[in-house]
């Protein structure tokens, strides 16, 4: 087992790693900016090394800085977290060449689930359902012949892209021309890849994950879907595990084929397969994550499980610590963000925090990474804490979030509490009756 791992990462992510590190003796150096003197991520750590000034592309996403610290430290591994340079292949290898362990899969493998069009080819040639569409796409010309063949209205989307960014529905062919070149513009912008290819629109859909875990033994499972179709502009605000919507049968067919999904990159490590479920059974791969995701506290508190020790123990070489049938997925589990964001005009909100208390209780879980004192700054994601509760069903789960949100008191900036209230507390949320534009559906925002 390792002695000293390096976090990259800041924020809860980081102290949530630094968490898992302790548990297993392991010393947990972590990187801060000079925006993050008095995080909590670098007042926690066992030691931590600044990196560079508070904007990210100087700290944060410094490959070579990090790579110093780490080497410096001492640390024989690095742990990622999420975001930032956690799906960065060029990192991974950084790491692998400066003789430390990534906690994660190989840059192989994280790059081909990066080409959306190349994910998709290959999850179609392993069998696995994917959204109808195309390959990657050249000119309006050939992006009108696939959407005839697909049928109108379709998505085109981003290769280089994924989580929704720079996604544009098509109607009908009058505009496709228009969508194309516009979204081809927005791809070479936001990722300078302009390549674009087309998926069947899929309406009403309901976005569902499956976690798998991988070691280098060749044992893979998964660990059941989390729902996360409460979002707003592709952001998820609150997740939950089990989903209303699958049940033990198409639970069993979607691990299924998130495992094969992982064997067929020869995945290790944590992994998660994100689908789209149309409501009627059928289900569809999207794209695969090959990172840690935010959202994975819900899958831990129904499978009593510890995600993070389990990557660090694959990355040290040890097999897995459970097999398919250890894995039991019991109660209900919940987890809202709290975004630091004005929750009228979702406008970011910063200044210090003066006052803070986090509810308490058995079957509540925060995780933050912010403390009384701290400045929060422009420079980085706005997410503040996730707020965890777990019930026996799915009632019970509600009602402990909606007196641990009640109980929740942060004070010298504005954050989102009041809309996750609104939401936790809304019939048709408790009716299970979630769908992605259920925050615009119900005038929440
Ligand atoms: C779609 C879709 C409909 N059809 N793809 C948005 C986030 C990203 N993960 C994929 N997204 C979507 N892709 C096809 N072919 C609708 C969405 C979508 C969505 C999906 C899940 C949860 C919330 C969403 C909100 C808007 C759009």
């Amino acid at each position: 087992m390792f002695r000293k791992i390096l976090i990259a990462n800041r924020g809860e992510i980081a102290v949530r790693v630094m968490g898992a590190c302790r548990k297993l003796g392991i010393a947990a150096v972590t990187v801060h900016s000079q925006a993050d003197a008095a995080a909590p991520h670098a007042l926690g750590a066992d030691e931590t090394h600044l990196i560079g000034p508070p904007p990210v592309a100087q700290s944060y996403l410094n490959i070579e800085e990090i790579i110093r610290a780490a080497v410096k430290s001492g640390a024989e591994a690095v742990h990622p977290g999420y975001g930032l340079l956690a799906e960065n292949p060029e990192f991974a290898r950084a790491c692998e060449r400066a003789g430390l362990v990534f906690i994660g899969p190989s840059p192989a493998a994280i790059s081909s689930m990066g080409i959306k069009t190349e994910a998709r080819r290959i999850m179609k040639e392993a069998g696995i359902p994917v959204v109808p569409g195309s390959g990657p796409l050249g000119t309006p010309e050939e992006a009108g012949k696939a959407a005839r063949e697909i049928g109108y209205p379709v998505m085109i989307k981003a290769s280089a892209g994924g989580g929704g960014i720079g996604m544009q529905m098509v109607e009908g062919p009058d505009v496709l021309e228009k969508s194309f070149n516009t979204c081809r513009a927005r791809a070479q912008a936001a990722f300078g890849n302009p390549e674009i290819y087309l998926e069947k629109f899929i309406p009403g859909p309901r976005h569902i994950e499956v976690q798998v875990f991988a070691d280098t033994h060749s044992n893979c499972i998964h660990l059941g879907e989390r729902e996360c179709s409460i979002q707003r502009r592709h952001q998820k605000i609150i997740e939950e595990a089990p989903s209303t919507l699958v049940g033990p049968e198409m639970r069993s067919r979607m691990g299924a084929d998130a495992v094969r999904a992982a064997r067929a990159i020869g995945y290790v490590g944590a992994g998660t397969v994100e689908f789209l479920a149309d409501g009627e059974g059928r289900y569809y791969f999207l794209e695969m994550n090959t990172r840690l995701q935010v959202e994975h506290p819900v899958t831990e508190m129904v499978t009593g499980t510890d995600l993070v020790v389990e990557q660090i123990r694959v990355a040290s070489g040890l097999p897995l610590s459970w097999s398919q049938e250890d894995v039991i997925i019991a109660g209900h589990a919940l987890e809202c963000r709290v975004y630091a964001e004005d929750p009228r005009s979702f406008r970011p909100s910063t200044g210090e925090i003066t006052s803070l208390e986090f509810p308490r209780g058995e079957n509540i879980r925060v995780d933050s990474g912010i403390c009384p004192g701290y400045r929060v700054t422009p420079y980085y994601d706005p997410l503040l804490a996730k707020i965890i509760v777990r019930a026996g069903d799915r009632g019970g789960a509600l009602e402990l979030m909606r007196e641990a949100l009640d109980s929740t008191v942060i004070g010298g900036i504005k954050t989102n509490i009041p809309l996750l209230r609104d939401i936790v507390t809304h019939p048709e949320f408790a009716a299970g009756r979630i769908t992605t534009d259920f925050i615009a559906r119900h005038a929440l925002a």
